[in-house]
């Protein structure tokens, strides 16, 4: 006799997500960090070029001007875990201006392994380097990361980007005492953030005249129709960005135009929308003085040295575990 086990199809994370999202009994949501499949991430490419999205370019500049010297701030020999990859552009100037004093393991630590790829590709010309990227969650990654460096090297983290402004309420500041947690006492940090800045300049950052954001927005619907089946009607949601003044952070929601039903085939559910419902898909919060030093402060850093961009408030900060 033969006997079948015939498993129930598990679900994935993604719809887990998706479902626990849309179900919240107030303000829907949905986690940023799936606006990033490989359409999300070419359109944050183009957003990164707009004139109106500023964030990128002062952080380039600002590593591009004082690479020599921020390395100079580092006890070496340095090993350099990086928290989510990038195109590599910004960080290959840090890199360059290390391996005139060393040679160089590089651990970027990344989920998707197209990026880990290009990446590669992007930074394997420089002088003395050696990069071994890890396909992990960005703490699982940095604790390999730690447990592989020899007696007497340093460990330098670098958290670009000011993606940090993408954890919200109290979760950046947990996310940075559990980073620290894995370093030990004179191991760097070197964290973008930005500034906070007049609203009137933050507006058009997301929310740019061409519609790039919107679409980068908007993607994230059309993802959750192809990946897991549902019916959600692109004409019946818009794009909007808002300053929260509360949390000092740029939202971005897509708003139903209508009272509207949507079903999602593969989770079996449906879900509902008043007209003018939003569900709320990232917040980027903007910094202070104040707060950047009580998130060094409660995270168990102590601040060395920081540079803010002439032109557009972003600022690239130096922090040492204490
Ligand atoms: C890559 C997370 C820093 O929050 O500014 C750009 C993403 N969202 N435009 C940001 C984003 C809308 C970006 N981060």
């Amino acid at each position: 006799m033969e006997t079948q086990i015939i498993s129930a199809p598990r679900a994935s994370q993604f719809a887990l997500d998706i479902c626990a999202g849309l179900g919240e009994p107030g303000q829907k949501e949905l986690p940023s960090k799936y606006l990033y499949d490989a359409v999300g991430s070419a359109l944050f490419e183009v957003i990164c070029a707009l004139p109106e999205y500023g964030l990128t370019r002062a952080e380039e500049r600002i590593l591009q001007l004082h690479a020599s010297e921020i390395v100079d701030q580092l006890p070496r020999p340095v090993v350099v875990a990086e928290l989510g990859s990038g195109t590599g552009r910004k960080t290959r100037f840090l890199l360059e201006a290390l391996s005139r004093w060393q040679s160089t393991w590089y651990h970027p630590i990344e989920l998707s392994p197209t990026a880990l790829a290009l990446l590669r590709r992007e930074l394997h010309d420089i002088h003395c380097i050696s990069i071994v990227g890890f396909e992990r969650e960005y703490l699982d990654g940095l604790r390999e990361v730690a447990a592989r460096r020899v007696k007497g090297e340093h460990l330098l983290v670098l958290f670009l980007g000011s993606t940090i402004g993408n954890f919200d309420g109290s979760a950046g500041g947990e996310f940075l005492a559990r980073l620290r947690q894995i370093l030990r006492p004179g191991d760097s940090l070197l964290l973008g953030t930005d500034m906070l800045k007049p609203v009137d300049a933050l507006i058009p950052a997301y929310d740019d005249a061409l519609g790039v954001t919107a679409a980068f927005n908007r993607n994230l619907l059309v993802r959750i129709n192809r990946e897991l089946g549902a019916d959600f009607d692109l004409t019946q949601f818009e794009h909007q960005a808002i300053f929260n003044h509360r949390t000092h952070s740029m939202e971005m929601h897509l708003r139903s135009r209508i009272a509207q039903q949507v079903t999602i085939a593969d989770a079996g559910t449906s879900f509902h929308f008043e007209k003018g419902e939003t569900i709320w898909t990232e917040s980027s919060h903007k910094y202070s003085q104040e707060g950047l030093r009580e998130l060094a402060r409660s995270s168990g850093f102590r601040r060395q040295s920081q540079w803010i961009d002439a032109e557009w408030a972003f600022a690239e900060n130096l922090w040492i575990a204490e």
